[in-house]
């Protein structure tokens, strides 16, 4: 190719009202909602790096909603999330969440989405009664296959095929010219096509998912690219609101699931459906042999569901101690259900065993295949995978937004718009909103309702205005296609295209990032500890990253898009280590461990930990926030 038609796109500018940047879950709950506030009046655009049918994390399918009330409170979910988050969440965000939630799924299996119902009620609808099947107190069973080309078709129906954009990257937001610390638009490129695209807008959503491959990830050589959350998913939300000022909150939370070990299938359905067990190497439950480690963690080691990390904490005790494998007892599981079942009812266990993964990470069930494992005969190895950034599933970490105002948080936790981040016009949800995981595939979905429908009662409110980008056009182009340019004028000085002193290709800075995170900053090599002194040397070597991302390379537009997705993942990264530097506790032991600062310390924090990026300065400035409960918690039949 040359530079002449790939260094030189065309320059097209779309303005449009709401602006959707992302088309997951959250996304597609966001048009579908702001469709039925808009009428006519307000254009709304949605832009996805993928297609929307199969991106974002429901890709392959679900085979569980993990989030569906039916007879639970919000409030009981307010006390499950908090508890699972180690004591800091905000109860606005998920009470509102909570309260909610259901309506999004009734919409789900009235679009088409086969939801799992209890003998007695086979065929009713849920909303007319239909009692799911529960593999526990909060998760719902599906047949999921199929769950995001249904939920993406909605969206679509709703908001029109014209006015959705698929396979454009976003590269970053652009503030306004004249009104300080206001929204104006965003700027990406056709991964297909030379074409740049600028969008002008008054009001964006940034649900751009999670952050995948920030940490060297445990499958290397040919398995590289095999991970639990969906590698496409890199960190552009986190990196693109912190870029342009964004408040961020409790970017120091990180997710590491148990999961099947190198096939990375989820451990719920076995846990909770088929009520399996895991062991250590000798056959022993660990989380029965090792509950004394968790007094340590009082009072969040007596929640009603002992917490996702002090969970993976005892297990990390048995690996640390040189009694692994861990193991799935599958097995044992199976004999067990199989008791009282007929010889039919025992092929058909078989089957929802394979079809768990089948719905939503066939690779595992590739794995299981290619090993000969059948899991009614042989036990699978579980691991602790590598770290995410995410806020909807076992974590929290994300963007700072105003709540609902009829709940009766602290004023400092609502300033007009539910969901708006701390730019004025640019919301959130799902993956992006901080302190409130748990939501899931549905929970983000509905959160994309809200901003929706939010987002256009702020179009509604500020007509009149009128987004002038901060930002010169022709040198944002320049600054997007710098890796294009370090590639042409560099090539020819080498033999080997990929080795050149004078540019580094993506998937090396990409390398180079995960070692380092996963060496200072708490990965698995280190069994996810860290120290201020490793964390001093780790940001040192992020300084030094992010001057050498100036000589990113890409010599095709796919390699182009691989430059600005590691350059997000390094603002992610960067923001992780910052928080955990700052925050000087042991909070989520199982995701991570602060070894100068081993113990939970509730009296200094039990707050939460809020950043800022000066997009002035290039300062960042970090600070405690007060935390606060609004519904009550018993941890261990305490008041907390
Ligand atoms: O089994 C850009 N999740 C589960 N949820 C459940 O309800 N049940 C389960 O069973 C769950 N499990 C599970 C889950 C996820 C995965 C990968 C597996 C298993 C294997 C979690 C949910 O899927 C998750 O919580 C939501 O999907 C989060 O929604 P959202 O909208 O915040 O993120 P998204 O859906 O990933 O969408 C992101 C979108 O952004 C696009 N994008 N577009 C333009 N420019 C950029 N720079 C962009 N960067 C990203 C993406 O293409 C995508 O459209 S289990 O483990 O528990
Ligand atoms: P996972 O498959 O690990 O992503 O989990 C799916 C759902 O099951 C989430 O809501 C988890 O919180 C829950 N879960 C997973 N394992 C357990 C367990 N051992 N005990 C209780 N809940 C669990």
């Amino acid at each position: 190719m040359s530079e002449g038609t790939f260094g030189n796109p065309e320059i097209i500018e779309i303005e449009t009202d709401i602006l959707i940047v992302g088309g997951g879950m959250a996304a597609c709950g966001a048009a579908y909602e702001a469709q039925r506030w808009a009428g006519d009046d307000i254009k709304i655009t949605l832009v996805d790096k993928a297609a929307l049918d199969r991106s974002g994390a429901v890709a392959m399918g679900l085979s569980a909603i993990n989030t569906y009330l039916g007879d639970n409170s919000p409030e009981d979910y307010c006390r499950m999330v908090s508890a699972d988050l180690m004591g800091i969440t905000r109860d606005d965000l998920v009470f509102d969440v909570g309260r909610h939630v259901d309506d999004s799924v009734h919409l789900f299996e009235e679009w088409g989405l086969p939801i799992w119902k209890d003998k007695e009620t086979e065929g009713v609808p849920l909303k007319d009664g239909g009692k799911p099947v529960r593999s526990g107190k909060w998760q719902i069973m599906i047949n999921g296959e199929g769950y995001k080309p249904i939920v993406a078709e909605a969206a679509k129906k709703a908001i029109g095929i014209e006015n959705i954009m698929e396979r454009v990257f976003i590269v970053k937001f652009l503030l306004d010219e004249n009104e300080e610390n206001r929204i104006a638009g965003a700027v990406g490129f056709s991964v297909r096509e030379h074409k740049l695209y600028v969008f002008k807008a008054n009001t964006i959503l940034n649900v751009a998912g999670g952050a995948v491959n920030i940490f060297r990830p445990r499958s290397i050589g040919e398995a590289m690219g095999r991970t639990w959350y969906p590698v496409w998913n890199a960190g552009s939300t986190y990196a693109m609101s912190a870029e342009v000022g964004c408040e961020m909150t409790m970017m120091e939370n990180r997710f590491v699931p148990a999961r099947f070990k190198d096939g990375y299938g989820p451990v719920g359905a076995w846990f909770l459906l088929f009520k399996s067990k895991a062991t250590n190497g000798m056959g022993e439950d660990y989380t029965v042999k090792n509950a004394d480690m968790l007094k340590d963690f009082a009072p969040y080691d007596t929640a009603a569901v002992i917490p996702t990390c002090l969970r993976n904490h005892t297990m990390l005790k048995e690996m640390k101690d040189g009694n692994g494998p861990i193991f799935m007892d599958t097995p044992t599981a199976m004999a067990k259900l199989s008791e009282t079942m007929t010889p039919k009812e025992v092929k058909h266990l078989e089957a929802e065993a394979w079809e768990d993964f089948l719905d939503m990470c066939i690779g595992q069930a590739g794995h299981w295949a290619g090993m000969n494992i059948r899991p009614e005969e042989t036990k699978s190895e579980l691991m602790p995978t590598e770290p995410y950034l995410l806020g909807s599933h076992s974590g929290c970490c994300g963007i700072w937004v105003s709540g609902p105002d009829d709940l009766g948080a602290p004023a400092e936790w609502h300033w007009g718009y539910n969901r708006m981040t701390t730019v004025t016009g640019l919301f959130t949800a799902g993956d992006g909103v901080g302190a409130s995981g748990h939501k899931f595939s549905s929970g983000s979905h509905a959160e994309g309702r809200i901003a929706g429908k939010e987002m256009v009662r702020f179009c509604k409110n500020h007509a009149d205005f009128k987004p002038v980008l901060h930002a010169d056009m022709k040198e944002v182009a320049e600054e997007i296609y710098l890796p294009v340019r370090n590639y042409f004028e560099h090539k020819d000085k080498t033999t080997a295209e990929d080795i050149n002193p004078f540019y580094i290709t993506p998937k090396m800075f990409q390398m180079r990032l995960q070692k380092y995170m996963d060496e200072y900053v708490a990965g698995c090599s280190t069994f996810y500890q860290t120290n201020a002194v490793m964390l001093d040397i780790g940001l040192h070597h992020i300084e030094l990253l992010k001057e050498d991302s100036k000589n990113l390379r890409a010599k095709d537009l796919h390699e182009l898009m691989r430059a600005w997705e590691n350059y997000h993942r390094m603002w992610a990264a960067e923001a992780h280590l910052r928080h955990i530097q700052f925050r000087e506790e042991t909070r989520y032991p199982g995701f991570f461990y602060r070894t100068d600062f081993p113990d939970l310390d509730d009296e200094n924090w039990k707050c939460f930990v809020n950043s800022r990026h000066n997009p002035e300065t290039g300062e960042w400035e970090i600070k405690k926030v007060p935390h606060k409960d609004l519904v009550e918690k018993f941890y261990g039949g305490q008041g907390h």
